[in-house]
């Protein structure tokens, strides 16, 4: 290992020896050719570097192509900082969204249905976070049975990290939201909606045991809680509420095959005759029907409702953005990404867990700290954009 890298290009470095998957270990590798400071001393580590990189790239792109031989074809390895899939009803301006945000060309836009029949890619980046972009082909009436690869979309939607839903406010939105709506329900995805305040916990034996039964909200208190839980298959389990529940509450808590997902709506084609009112038409139909759900209108044709967007998606992650600054100051480009509420102990140990060991404190600048450079301890929380410095 030489010893004139950067401390950032260190850690990556020694991440990526570490690594134990091709995805981390060209993740690492990235990241290192990002952040290393380039000087004569580290040229032929930045050369081998960038021939591993080539290498491995290599290697994952034949692993896809096997992995498509073997039916698993539309779950889109995933390769960035989040994965944010690209959905609606046929012809709703999937491929043009995903051209627009990924500034590329590279999906085929069509006036006919279906153009798109397999998952498209693109990326974008959220102030340093990348954005991996999948459009799936078209959710129709009857996907979650499997009409037009229905089974697939599906599947592809629960392997992203965040939906946008692409609907024409030329025709119809409410029409096609609730095409959407359904599918994506009857296919056990839920979308703004935080999982059930209940805890399940499977044990060798005791029969079932609930706690805090009156925040049920379903009629039969206890006993009807156990029966329900019976035909559920548990026979042994503690089952704790937290909060209120309602009886649909209770019934997603008990399948562990629902997905939790954000979702934002795109309006699309927001320059054509008849949008502006069909706009506000979904709006209201949004609020009344209580959806959690967010519509940002757009037209590609003019080039509207874009600038920012890929901002908007990544508030939607419940994630943060942590740059790190090394000992000459500089700051990196790339972020770690953290969950929402993770503390100066939690960035160190995506750094390295070695630097954990001789953790000595933290600077850091942003908005978690009371003053610029303020010396910080493992436990303070960091919010999005903050900087830190770690001195071990
Ligand atoms: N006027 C107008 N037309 C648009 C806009 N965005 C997309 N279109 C048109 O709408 C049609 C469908 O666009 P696509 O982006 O291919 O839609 P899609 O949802 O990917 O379609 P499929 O993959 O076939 O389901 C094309 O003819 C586009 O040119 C827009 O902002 N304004
Ligand atoms: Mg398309």
């Amino acid at each position: 290992m030489p010893i004139n890298l950067n401390r950032e290009a260190q850690v990556e470095w020694d991440k990526y020896l570490e690594a134990s998957s091709i995805d981390d270990q060209i993740f690492h590798l990235e990241r290192f050719l990002g952040v290393c400071v380039k000087h004569k001393g580290v040229e032929k580590h930045l050369a081998m570097a960038k021939t591993k990189l080539k290498k491995l790239k290599a290697q994952k792109a034949k692993l896809t192509q096997a992995k498509k031989g073997s039916g698993e074809k539309w779950l889109v390895p995933k390769g960035e900082d989040a994965q944010i899939a690209i959905i609606g009803s046929v012809n709703s301006g999937k491929s043009s969204v995903l051209n627009e945000l990924a500034r590329s060309e590279a999906a085929k836009v069509g006036s006919y249905p279906f153009t798109t029949v397999k998952p498209e890619v693109g990326s974008v980046t959220a102030n340093g976070a990348r954005l991996q972009l999948v459009e799936l082909p078209a959710l129709v009436e009857g996907s979650v049975k499997g009409e037009m690869s229905g089974k697939l979309v599906l599947a592809g939607i629960r392997n992203a990290d965040c939906v946008l839903i692409t609907v024409d406010l030329s025709k119809q939105p409410v029409h096609q939201l609730q095409l959407v709506l359904t599918e994506l329900n009857k296919g056990k995805i839920r979308l703004n909606v935080s999982k059930p305040p209940v805890t399940i916990e499977k044990v060798g034996s005791g029969n079932i045991q609930v706690f805090n039964e009156h925040f049920f909200e379903g009629e039969g208190g206890k006993e009807a809680v156990i029966e329900v839980m019976r035909g559920n298959g548990y026979l042994n389990a503690i089952i704790r509420f937290h909060a209120s529940v309602t009886v649909n509450q209770f019934l997603d808590a008990l399948d562990k095959t629902i997905s939790y997902l954000p979702a934002i709506i795109i309006g699309t084609k927001g320059d054509l005759e008849g949008s502006k009112q069909n706009y506000e038409d979904l709006l209201q139909f949004i609020n009344e029907s209580k959806l959690n759900l967010q519509v940002v209108p757009t037209s590609t044709l003019q080039k509207e409702g874009f600038e920012g967007l890929e901002e908007i998606i990544f508030n939607h992650l419940g994630k943060i953005r942590v740059f790190t600054r090394d000992a000459k100051g500089e700051i990196a480009e790339r972020p770690i990404i953290l969950k929402k509420g993770s503390t100066v102990e939690n960035a160190i140990q995506v750094l390295s867990k070695k630097m954990l060991k001789f953790f000595r404190f933290t600077r850091i600048w942003g908005s978690s700290a009371k003053f610029d450079g303020e010396k910080v301890g493992l436990d303070r929380v960091l919010h999005d954009g903050d900087v830190i410095q770690v001195f071990a």
